[in-house]
């Protein structure tokens, strides 16, 4: 069936994935647009989310005039509303084409020879008087692995600064620190195909309907396809995600360590555990030491379900049968996102629910692992796997470990002791910097703080005294309009690149037409600035795909080696998965079992696993405790404030909610209520309210849901003129330092 656009979403709302397949029922594979006839298809990723949907792009000379979802791509031509409408973002007319220079308070056009020789001087002159602390980069895991690891690589090795961060610690930072610390690598084992074969999904702290289309119809499908399937979700709200669940566990927010912890003790307690792939693969950690499996047992006591049910607003039976649902189905596959990564307890958590498949086998078998979907289109590749944040070196080093600094420094040919010991400032510590007055001089490249950090007005502070220099595509955005210096980007097929997502998959982007106006790449701002700042020794490429060459081939000394990942094969294949040691291999779709690189020579029929990120070839079992948050619900502030995303939007809407279908699909930013909450404080659909929190206050309107639950109440954070961050908590895990935005009390007074 052929819809046009607008057709569509007023059938479906945009809540449905466009694709072929169960839940959207329309058949639509694409979708038609007028823009005169396709005259090449080219082979691509989708711009937005961490899925990496590969998408087919139909090109009339420099005009993208049609996109539909990639049959052989592992979307298998699925894409969402998002990926579909790309072509409207591409030829948006309000596009930043010049660069800007603040003065007086007011943008004025400059030459990029004006705009880059201030950006220069200014970080020479914080470098020359107040040293490597005082400058920083800010970036996102939106942009290319090219241009992450090119700012990287000059700020910690040429400018000896570690002030290297970005968005991917607001989303990604728990989840990779849970797999470092349970397996001693990062990245998931697993991959998208094992959905395919799972019995039992865990969706906790995910909305996949609306953040991951295609994945969520993968499972729909899985289901479909064998009746003994069981879609388990944990989430505070009800979201369309928990619609489709067979168990559905409304828990409170921030309470999920007690169920992970009950869910184990349930099992150890019902003798669920798989006691020889125990005794083969795993060993147990109180945090400080190695303990035994008795100690283990005798820590979950504390959590049997009669104890924890009441504070997690569920009953003991619920926990009992999800434990033993998803300890004895042949393969559970748990997937999650921000509810469980933004959280004080985000790293523990994390541990956890890889512990939920260690303690059960649940893991290193079709189906069977522990997948933790990314949010962003490149933060697993070009953020993670490239080492750029502020505690991290390439391919899974650390700052702070002296043996990894010197690797890095021979492969970067600097002298020893060029990288600093002590690690950077993550994302909040770098504003906070700002706002202390510490951190002078920063680049801020494809992310919009100013709207997405928490506790928002106190870090604007921050924005205001800084010399920033922003790289935007647009100009209206709330972050370009505390910059000192505005540099116009490229974007997306306005540029050549690789992505890397969720299952270890390098997918590239290639260049299809020229960038608007004046607009460079950031990958190119960023080799013009090393050169300005005398680093052009150091940053000796001078295209994407030299420098493509150059990681590549520091990955080998690595176990993320991707060396036979070459831009002609990537333009050629439909994404290939690390590791990847030589050209002739095809990639590896999991991870430490036959197949696997690294674990080949350690594994043979009675020894099928080997965990090679660890010493001892063993997985870890952390004991890890419920701590409450200080976020909790009181007399004063009776209402919880959780805070996410809807389908048809990306974040801060800069590239979404100026796409008219799309915006009209979402509507304004408003504060969501249960209706029972709705009647409790007596606030009706469009009322305005005042909503206070321990960070302050701001008004919005109010809407009614059955999707909420009582006691909370949900706010989306695409719209600026809805700024919820003014009154989300930055309160933050303490390993992670990932904020946590979903649990903030509140109270709400009508206006
Ligand atoms: N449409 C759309 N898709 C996106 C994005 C987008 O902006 N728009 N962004 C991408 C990015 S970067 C990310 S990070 C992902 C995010 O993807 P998701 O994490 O799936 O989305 P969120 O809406 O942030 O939150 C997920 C769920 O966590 C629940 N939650 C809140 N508090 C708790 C809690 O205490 N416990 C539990 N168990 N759950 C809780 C919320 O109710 C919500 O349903 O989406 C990616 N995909
Ligand atoms: N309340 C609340 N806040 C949140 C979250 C939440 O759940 N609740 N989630 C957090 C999470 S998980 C994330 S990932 C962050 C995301 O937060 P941000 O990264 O701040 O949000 P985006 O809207 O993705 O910002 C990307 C910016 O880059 C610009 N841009 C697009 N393409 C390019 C390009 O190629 N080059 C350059 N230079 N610029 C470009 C866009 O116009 C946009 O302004 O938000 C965080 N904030
Ligand atoms: S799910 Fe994500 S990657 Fe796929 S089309 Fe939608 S926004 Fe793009
Ligand atoms: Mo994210």
């Amino acid at each position: 069936m052929n819809l046009s656009r607008r057709d569509f979403l007023k059938l479906t709302g945009g809540t449905v994935a466009v694709g072929g397949a169960a839940l959207s029922g329309w058949g639509l594979t694409e979708l038609i647009v007028d823009e005169g006839p396709v005259k090449s298809w080219h082979k691509s990723v989708c711009r937005y989310c961490g899925t990496g949907c590969g998408v087919m792009l139909g090109m009339n000379k420099d005009k993208l005039v049609r996109v539909r979802g990639d049959q052989e791509a592992h979307n298998k031509g699925v894409i969402c509303i998002k990926g579909s409408m790309l072509d409207s973002l591409m030829k948006d007319p309000n596009r930043l084409k010049t660069p800007k220079i603040k003065k007086d308070g007011k943008f004025v056009e400059a030459s990029w020879e004006e705009a880059m020789s201030l950006m220069t001087s200014k970080f020479k002159e914080a470098l020359n008087d107040h040293g490597p602390e005082s400058i920083g980069f800010y970036g996102s895991g939106q942009l290319l692995i090219e241009e992450s690891y090119t700012a990287n690589k000059l700020f910690k090795a040429g400018f000896s600064s570690n002030n290297v961060d970005g968005n991917p610690r607001l989303c990604m930072a728990s989840a990779a620190v849970g797999y470092t610390q349970t397996f001693g690598k990062d990245e998931p084992p697993g991959a998208y195909e094992d959905i395919d074969h799972a019995e039992t999904f865990f969706l906790i702290g995910s909305n996949a309907y609306e953040c991951h289309p295609p994945l969520w119809e993968r499972i729909m499908l899985r289901k479909k396809a064998n009746k003994n399937v069981k879609i388990i979700v944990v989430d505070p709200r009800k979201t369309k995600t928990a619609e489709h669940a067979d168990i559905f566990l409304p828990v409170l927010p921030g309470k999920d360590m007690l169920l992970l912890n009950s869910m184990c003790s349930v099992m150890s307690e019902l003798e669920l555990l798989d006691d020889d792939f125990i005794a083969k693969h795993v060993s147990f950690n109180d945090g400080n030491k190695k303990i035994s499996l008795e100690e283990y047992k005798k820590f979950l006591k504390d959590y049997r379900p009669e104890k924890v049910a009441d504070e997690l607003g569920i009953t003991p039976r619920e926990i009992r049968e999800v434990a033993y649902q998803f300890a004895k189905s042949k393969a559970t596959m748990s997937l999650w996102t921000m509810g469980i990564n933004q959280r004080v307890q985000g790293v523990f958590l994390n541990n956890t629910l890889n512990s939920l498949h260690l303690i059960t086998g649940q893991i290193c078998r079709p189906g069977a692992t522990p997948l933790s979907l990314t949010g962003q289109s490149n933060a697993c590749g070009g953020v993670r796997d490239t080492g750029s944040l502020a505690h991290l070196l390439p391919n899974g080093r650390l700052v702070a470990n002296g043996t990894h600094r010197q690797e890095m420094e021979k492969l970067w040919k600097v002298p020893e002791g060029t990288i600093a010991p002590k690690p950077g400032r993550h994302a909040l510590a770098m504003f906070d910097g700002m706002v202390k007055d510490v951190v002078k001089t920063a680049l801020i490249m494809c992310t919009n703080p100013a709207q997405s950090l928490p506790n928002n007005r106190y870090y604007r502070e921050g924005m205001e005294k800084a010399f920033l220099v922003v790289a935007e595509i647009f100009e209206d955005t709330e972050t370009a309009k505390f910059a000192d210096v505005l540099l116009p980007a490229a974007l997306y097929i306005e540029k050549e690149g690789v992505y890397g997502q969720t299952e270890r998959r390098y997918q590239i982007i290639e260049k299809l037409r020229d960038p608007v106006g004046e607009a460079r790449s950031d990958f190119d701002i960023l080799v013009d600035f090393a050169n300005r700042m005398g680093q052009g020794n150091l940053i000796t490429y001078k295209t994407p795909n030299e420098c493509w060459d150059e990681y590549r081939n520091i990955s080998k000394a690595s176990k993320y080696d991707f060396s036979g990942i070459t831009y002609d094969r990537l333009k050629k294949e439909r994404g290939i998965q690390w590791p990847c040691p030589s050209e002739d291999h095809p990639g590896t779709v999991r991870r430490y079992i036959k197949g696997d690189p690294f674990a080949d020579k350690h594994v043979n029929a009675n020894h099928k696993v080997h965990f090679y990120g660890k010493p001892d070839g063993r997985a870890v079992v952390f004991a890890r405790p419920y701590k409450a948050g200080v976020e909790d619900v009181s007399e004063d502030k009776p209402l919880f404030l959780t805070t996410g995303r809807v389908i048809s939007q990306w974040h801060t809407g800069t590239m979404t909610y100026r796409i008219s279908e799309l915006k009209h699909s979402a509507g304004p930013g408003r504060f969501v209520f249960h209706p029972q909450d709705a009647g409790l404080n007596n606030v009706k659909k469009g009322d305005k309210i005042e909503v206070e929190s321990s960070r302050g206050k701001m008004q919005g309107i109010v809407d009614i849901s059955d999707h909420e639950t009582p006691g909370v109440v949900f706010g989306a954070f695409y719209d600026a003129k809805f700024l919820v961050n003014n009154v989300v908590s930055d309160d933050h895990d303490p390993i992670s330092k990932e904020p946590d935005y979903k649990v903030t009390a509140i109270k709400v007074k009508k206006v």
